[in-house]
């Protein structure tokens, strides 16, 4: 026993280690363009749409009803890392209208509770 450790330690101290990288790869530069409110989620009243990035708020909330269709001012959104929309309410809780990961340009759909949301990424 004592002599398996003491190789597997002769091991180790063998094992040359990698330079930590002095900074993170850059962000590819994806952006959110656009969003379209195909279908809301509240009965009556606006929808209070916001996204949210790793539990951090990076857009809204700004209120959307069925048929609107907003510019949106160039928001970073992190490649690979996953987007959710949701809709807040009070004093029930906020709605969660669906997660998609980012994985390049394009339109991702939202789509949970009966909402309908189309979200544009561009490259920024
Ligand atoms: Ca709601
Ligand atoms: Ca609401
Ligand atoms: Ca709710």
């Amino acid at each position: 026993m004592f002599r398996i450790l003491a190789a597997a330690a002769l091991g180790l101290s063998t094992v040359t280690v990698a330079p930590v990288a002095a900074h993170a790869a850059p962000q590819a530069g994806l952006v959110i363009t656009h969003i379209k409110c195909n279908e809301q989620e509240d009965n009556t009243g606006a929808d209070d749409a916001y996204l949210v990035v790793d539990g951090s708020t990076i857009w809204g909330p700004v209120q959307m009803t069925t048929g609107d269709s907003k510019d949106i001012q160039n928001v970073a959104v992190p490649q690979g890392k996953v987007l959710t929309l949701m809709e807040g309410d009070w004093p029930d809780d906020d709605d969660n209208l669906g997660a998609k990961t980012v994985n390049g340009p394009g339109d991702y759909s939202f789509t949970d509770d009966g909402a309908n949301y189309v979200v544009t990424v561009a490259n920024g």
